[in-house]
């Protein structure tokens, strides 16, 4: 269904929301100043500076605490509705929790979304894109019960001094990344190696924490402030690499281990972790020697407090699989939650590969995604919340492919659209580079370029910003246009 349908150009309708997004560790910097508590970033860099690539950390990166105007202006150039960012908890609430709060760091989000309000841009906030308070992490981080209560403490600061204005909130930017790289992996902080035990306690007081938040924003904020508030979870699309019954079941065990574990908690109508993939750990947990499953339960109270707890479904979709029953399942450690999920994956070599080894361009998969979604959820209310693409730090201004990635994401956006999905919006990963996590700044994913050498961190737009910018005013995909001066302006 890709390109226009006969003659009929196909058009994004004026309320469908375009924006682009970013996370307060990966841009802010200012890592110490005015009052900010240290988070397990900032303690995992200091202490530990050679798990990132290139050693770096994020004490300045883009130095957005200072140049937040600009941000703002990079995001009236680009024409945007709305701009999804993230708030520092530690910024705020410096040791985590809600008996000490900092002024400062709520004048500097004050300030930043007053500045995007003034120009008519949507502020989406994510209350916890990563940066946990190391006081927190001292404690267990997630994988403490107790993590619930300091998550809504900390959500009802937030609320209370932000809802007046914003309206949309999002509790949590990918699960799976937090619990299974970082508690299960050592592939984001806390780099905790508790792959077959710690990934699953982190899931389950995940999704309680975000149904807490989710309840407290419905009863006290909502009836007043009017906003929406929701979850973002990473859903890439897991096909089977052939129609046999067993890679049809693997790629179905592949979507419950990554993103099921999250989104079926919340938004299935039965509620729980997904029932294949549980009775899976249940078995391998009892083969193992374990008097229990890895994999906790939820009460009936828990699931019935959980279930319906988002009023929409954020979702983060850069690349695509093909699963396979056989292949690869016995390289894993046992127990882990690889081994748990025990399915071999496959990117076909004509997908065009960007600078992350994660990354390919997988056909339609947008699509792909949703409609897998929309027809087990019931289709709920969708907004891609990240997208895009990298490239490598030296590859300078004209990038044609991520262009090309932009336009693919754009025409899978219609066929959504086309089909009945209930997507209401797009936010591009990322307005400008940033701190790539492990990565460092070896992997740059902005529609605009940020010279990490210089100290003002000056920023200038790449050709990605001005298609981009393009599609937003004229809401269709212009194969015919190519910025020539790359010189940009506010219309
Ligand atoms: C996202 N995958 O993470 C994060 O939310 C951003 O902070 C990050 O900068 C961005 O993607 C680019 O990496 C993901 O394996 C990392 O498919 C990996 C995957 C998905 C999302």
């Amino acid at each position: 269904a890709h390109g226009s349908i006969g003659n009929k150009q196909r058009k994004f309708p004026p309320d469908f929301i375009f924006g682009t997004a970013t996370a307060s560790y990966q841009i802010e910097g200012a890592w110490n100043e005015d009052g900010k508590g240290e988070n397990i970033w900032d303690y995992m860099t200091h202490t530990n500076p050679t798990v990132i690539r290139d050693s770096s950390n994020g004490d300045i990166a883009a130095d957005s605490y200072h140049n937040y105007k600009r941000d703002v202006e990079m995001m009236r150039e680009l024409g945007l509705d709305a701009y999804r960012f993230s708030l520092s908890w530690a910024r705020i609430l410096p040791n985590g929790l809600d008996n000490e709060i900092n002024p400062a760091g709520i004048e500097f989000y004050n300030n930043y979304i007053n500045e995007m309000l003034k120009y008519n841009i949507e502020p989406m906030i994510t209350l916890y894109h990563w940066d946990l308070p190391q006081k927190l992490q001292e404690l267990g981080g997630l994988a403490n019960p107790f993590f619930t209560q300091w998550f809504e403490a900390y959500a009802r600061v937030v609320f209370e001094n932000f809802g007046d204005r914003v309206k949309l909130f999002i509790t949590f930017n990918e699960p799976r990344e937090i619990c299974y790289q970082g508690y299960g992996g050592d592939t984001k902080a806390p780099i905790l190696n508790s792959t077959a035990i710690g990934t699953y306690l982190c899931a389950k007081n995940l999704v309680v924490a975000h149904a807490k938040a989710y309840h407290l924003y419905n009863k006290e904020f909502k009836p007043t402030q009017k906003g929406q508030c929701g979850i973002t979870i990473s859903v890439n699309w897991f096909e089977a690499l052939t129609d046999s019954a067993e890679d049809l079941l693997a790629a179905e065990i592949k979507r419950q281990g990554e993103w099921g574990l999250y989104a079926h908690p919340i938004f299935s109508t039965e509620g729980g972790f997904p029932k294949e993939f549980s009775e899976r750990v249940a078995e391998k947990s009892a083969q193992q020697g374990y008097s229990f499953s890895r994999l906790p339960d939820f009460t009936e109270e828990e699931k019935a407090f959980v279930r319906g707890s988002s009023d929409f479904f954020g979702v983060n979709h850069y690349t695509a699989r093909l699963v396979s029953a056989t292949e690869y399942k016995d390289a894993f450690p046992v127990p882990s939650h690889p081994d748990d999920i025990g399915v071999g994956l496959y990117a076909p070599e004509d997908w065009a590969t960007s600078a992350s080894v994660w990354l390919a361009l997988a056909p339609n998969s947008i699509y792909n995604a949703l409609n897998h979604l929309k027809e087990k959820y019931n289709n709920p209310v969708f907004y891609i919340t990240e997208n895009g693409w990298s490239s490598s730090p030296d590859s300078g201004l004209i990038d044609d492919d991520r262009v090309t990635y932009y336009r693919a994401s754009m025409e899978s956006l219609l066929d959504c659209l086309d089909d009945g999905i209930n997507l209401k919006g797009y936010m591009a990963w990322s307005l400008m580079d940033n701190f790539e996590w492990m990565q460092g700044y070896q992997e740059r994913f902005g529609l605009y370029h940020v010279d990490f050498e210089d100290p003002a961190r000056t920023r200038t737009p790449r050709k990605s910003a001005f298609v981009y910018k393009h599609i937003i005013k004229h809401r269709f995909v212009d194969y015919k246009y190519e910025p020539k001066i790359m010189t940009m302006t506010i219309d």
